[in-house]
């Protein structure tokens, strides 16, 4: 299903993306530096993730696409992640419907359920990948989500493919995958600890 351009898998590019990220938090972007532009560039990544999922996680997908984009229209605007919460505190609109600091935080649960996701794939083979991201999505996002997303996504649950199913539509095998999970895995923790960051620093509580 997912067609390799050359360049890798999409678990790989994934994690090259993340990587590249992580270095960029470590080196000189101190000053809440990092580009909103280079983010969703790697944000965007994962969507072919999605693919390999099947139907069920269309509405995913789109949710988290969507807000991607919205992030990456705004840019040029606002140059940076620091620089779009900076604004949303200005005006009051941190936790507001369509507001870009909430956008962010949505995304960056995204990237933590695809971590913790991982992870679960990962500590055992005898974890179906339902059973893995049953799991990762109870942990990471459900308490943030609606009764209804959260029925919805259980229902989607059990449309997920197999594992070695899931494989091949990754074109992995299972020495490769754990290679590129666990690189993904390494990456994806600094620059989520370097967003939280950007929302306690100026006061902003993560518990939504
Ligand atoms: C192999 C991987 C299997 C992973 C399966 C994980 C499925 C997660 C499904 C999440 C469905 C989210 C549906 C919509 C949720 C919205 O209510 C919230 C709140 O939006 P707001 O009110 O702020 O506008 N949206 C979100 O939380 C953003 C969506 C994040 C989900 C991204 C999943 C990415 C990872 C999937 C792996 C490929």
């Amino acid at each position: 299903e997912f067609e390799d351009a050359g360049e890798g898998t999409a678990i790989s590019m994934m994690a090259d993306a993340f990587e590249e990220l992580s270095d960029l938090i470590k080196n000189g972007n101190k000053n809440d530096e990092l580009r909103l532009k280079v983010f969703c560039d790697a944000c965007s990544l994962v969507s072919v993730l999605f693919g390999s999922l099947g139907l069920a996680f269309k509405f995913a997908e789109m949710e988290y696409t969507s807000k991607v984009r919205d992030l990456a229209d705004a840019a040029e605007i606002y140059g940076t992640l620091s620089r779009v919460i900076d604004c949303d505190v200005k005006t009051d609109t941190v936790k507001s419907a369509e507001s870009l600091t909430r956008k962010l935080r949505r995304v960056r649960q995204g990237l933590d359920l695809i971590r913790e996701l991982f992870q679960n794939f990962l500590s055992t083979d005898d974890y179906s990948l339902k059973e893995a991201a049953s799991s990762a999505y109870k942990q990471v996002c459900a308490p943030y989500h609606t009764w209804a997303v959260r029925t919805a996504v259980s229902a989607g649950m059990c449309a997920l493919p197999t594992r070695d199913q899931l494989l091949l539509n990754l074109n992995e095998t299972d020495e490769s995958v754990e290679i590129e999970m666990r690189r993904y895995i390494k990456a994806s923790l600094p620059v989520i600890k370097y967003i939280d960051n950007l929302y306690t620093a100026r006061g902003i509580t993560l518990d939504w």
